[in-house]
This record gives structure tokens, sequence and C-alpha cells, in this order.
């Protein structure tokens, strides 16, 4: 069994993540290492947030592991909320202020285009490896469906005319950005010599 620490203290990431696993690996959470703390994510980009969570871990705890950074780019904002997604409408990083505060924003926009962008970091053996998965889609004008989490009950993925919290958790993950991303991974860590 592959057992590999997975850098994140949001819980929604990591059932996802425990979804995606096939047989054989195993994930590792950051209390299991006795990192209780505020890992920080300081970065401009998303690519870096990642790699800096990642970095983190693996020079204060010795592990080597994974992070990952996920970000909502809206084409009418300039990729807002992006980096920011998290804490768009403030430091209480409430997923229902957030949409809101996005649907206000968009309210007298006529492009609702936006992807959801994900990167995960994976240090290696002194060596740090990316993986991006993107999803396309648009805006919705209100939030439906209970699953999901943060801003999936306003995002239509391209093609579905139903929301990420409307969909089952197998049919978002298969088309999803962290889906992607995750193929990404597992398909580098299936070719690693044993
Ligand atoms: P970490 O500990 O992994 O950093 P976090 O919650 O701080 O967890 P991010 O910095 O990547 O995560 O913030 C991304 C925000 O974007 C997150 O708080 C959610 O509100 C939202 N988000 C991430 N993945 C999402 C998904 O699959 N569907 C909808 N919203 C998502």
């Amino acid at each position: 069994m592959l057992s590999i620490v997975f850098a994140t203290s949001n819980p929604n990431k990591t059932r996802e993540v425990k979804e995606m696993l096939p047989e054989g690996f195993a994930i590792k959470s950051l209390q299991e290492i006795g990192c209780t703390e505020e890992v920080p994510e300081t970065s401009p980009t998303i690519e870096g947030n990642a790699i800096q969570k990642a970095h983190y871990v693996r020079d204060n705890y010795g592990v080597d592991c994974f992070a990952e950074d996920t970000g909502l780019e809206v084409t009418a904002l300039d990729g807002d909320p992006g980096v920011y997604s998290a804490r768009y409408a403030g430091p209480q990083r409430d997923a229902t202020d957030n949409m809101d505060l996005l649907l206000k924003n968009l309210a007298d926009k006529s492009d609702r285009s936006a992807r959801f962008k994900t990167v995960i970091a994976f240090t290696l053996n002194g060596q740090t490896h990316t993986f991006t998965g993107i999803v396309n889609g648009t805006i919705a004008t209100k939030k439906t469906g209970k699953d999901g989490f943060g801003y999936d009950p306003i995002f239509l993925p391209e093609n579905h005319k139903i929301s990420f919290a409307e969909m089952d958790k197998k049919q978002k993950n298969e088309i999803s950005h962290r889906g992607r991303a995750m193929a990404k991974f597992l398909a580098f860590l299936d070719q690693l010599p044993d």
C-alpha cells in the first residue's frame, strides 16, 4: 500500500481525492504527521500556492507529500476570484458569501464563462512535480443543488445543463478540475519504479 501525505485542511478536498484513489493507494492527513497549524498560502498564483503548501510540509515535517490549490477564474472579472477563491467575500471563507458576491459582481455582465483550475504539487526526492486540471463552464444566475462544496451550486460545467452540486460524486469527479489533475498525478505515480 502506497500511503502519501495530502497537505490540505479542507475535508471536502480530502473526501473527493479519496473517492478517486484506486486500490493500493492511501492518503495520510496533516494531523497524522502532527501538522495542526495553518499552512501558509501567500503566492499570487494557484501553481505557486500549491508548491508553497507542499514545500512547507516537506521542509518542516521531513516527508514527501502533495498539496493542491484550486481557483475559479471568471472571464468577465479578469480571472477573479482565482487564487483568492476561498477568501473572495472576506476572511470568514464562507461559501455562501463567496457565491453571493460573485453573482452580484456578474449581474450586469453578458459573458458568464468561467473555469475551475486545480494544480497539484507533489514533492519526491528533492524534486517537485505539478499536474494541472481545468474544466470550462459558465456561472449560473442562481444556486442549484445540494451536493459538492464551495462554488459548486453556481458552476455549470460545459456540455451539461446542471451544476456540479446537482451531480452525484462520480459524475463530478469524472469531469472536474480536481479529477483531471488527479488523473495526471495517478498516471505519474503509476510509472514510477517500485
Ligand atoms: P487547503 O487547505 O487545501 O489550502 P482551502 O480550502 O484553503 O484548502 P484553496 O485555497 O484551494 O483551498 O481554496 C479554494 C476555494 O475554492 C475553496 O475554499 C472552495 O471554496 C473553492 N473550491 C475548491 N475546489 C472546489 C470545487 O471542487 N468545487 C467548488 N468550489 C471549490
